[in-house]
């Protein structure tokens, strides 16, 4: 059986997102989290601000995740069989730190045509109100809406993206257990605030698992092949890491890290640090 009812499948296309769904175990967690903590250590740059992308072509334990059959089944509900996998994100912020995410949609600036396309946010920790977790503005995915740059040095975006407006009364939080994931839509508008706790928080989101019908419009993306097969060969497919921050793999994701800051930085004048 699918780890989606049809329900919640519903519940995506009205709302533009779903949360929680169960799907990694504690041991999964807890050995992912050390790994993040290992390169963290050995490589303090490399999940620092511009560096938090792709670490999973550089970490067996977060490649693991990306290819995780439960993750994918959930994915297949919503954008069909064949799926490749589109970059990743670390979101870490630590305790008292002033790192927010404004209001966005994904859909804005990733350049990936047509929307086929879903990010899954999977908790490495609890996520909560208090320590930052993701805020959804439901229904909002219905249309692109207008983005200002708002640069803010404790803005995690790239670009301080901002959608204007958002009715705070109808955002709803998603709160995850370390381990849930949720799922959400390429314009559903959300954000996050800061982490107020005590505790770190870490969310490792896929962003994206795309359909193979889907076109990068801003450059260029390397893709792993996840689920089926891809008829359309529009992206160069790359490897998969066989060993904890090999050279090859770290060259691989510095050329893939590159190619994404063309794509975050296309059409904007300014460049901020992020
Ligand atoms: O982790 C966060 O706080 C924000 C994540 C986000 O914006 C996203 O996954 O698209």
């Amino acid at each position: 059986m699918s780890i989606l009812t049809e329900q919640q499948v519903k519940q995506y296309n009205k709302e533009g997102y779903i949360a929680p769904i169960d799907a990694l175990t504690k041991e999964q967690v807890l050995a992912t989290r050390k790994e993040i903590e290992i390169i963290e250590k050995e490589m303090p740059n490399e999940i620092n601000k511009s560096g938090r992308y792709n670490v999973h072509l550089i970490s067996p334990k977060l490649d693991e995740i990306v290819h995780n059959s439960k993750v994918l089944d959930a994915v297949e509900k919503i954008i069909g069989r064949n799926i490749l996998v589109c970059s990743t994100t670390l979101f870490i912020k630590d305790p008292k730190q002033c790192g927010f995410v404004s209001y966005h949609q994904d859909a804005k600036y990733i350049g990936l045509e047509p929307h086929n396309w879903v990010s899954v946010w999977i908790a490495i920790t609890d996520s909560y109100k208090e320590n930052g977790c993701m805020k959804m503005w439901p229904g909002s995915h219905l249309e692109v809406k207008d983005h200002d740059q708002k640069f803010d040095e404790d803005n995690l975006l790239t670009r301080g993206q901002t959608v204007e407006g958002v009715p705070e009364n109808e955002v709803k939080p998603v709160e995850l257990k370390a381990g849930q994931v949720s799922l959400h839509h390429p314009r559903i508008v959300h954000g996050s605030g800061i982490n107020k706790s005590n505790e770190r928080r870490i969310g490792f989101v896929i962003q994206s698992y795309i359909g193979t019908n889907v076109r990068q419009t801003l450059g260029k993306n390397g893709v792993q092949i996840a689920r089926g097969v891809d008829n359309y060969h529009y992206h160069e497919v790359i490897n998969r890491p066989k060993s904890l921050m090999s050279e090859e793999d770290l060259a691989l994701r510095k050329k893939e890290n590159e190619s994404l800051q063309e794509i975050f930085y296309s059409g904007s004048e300014k460049r901020s640090e992020y």
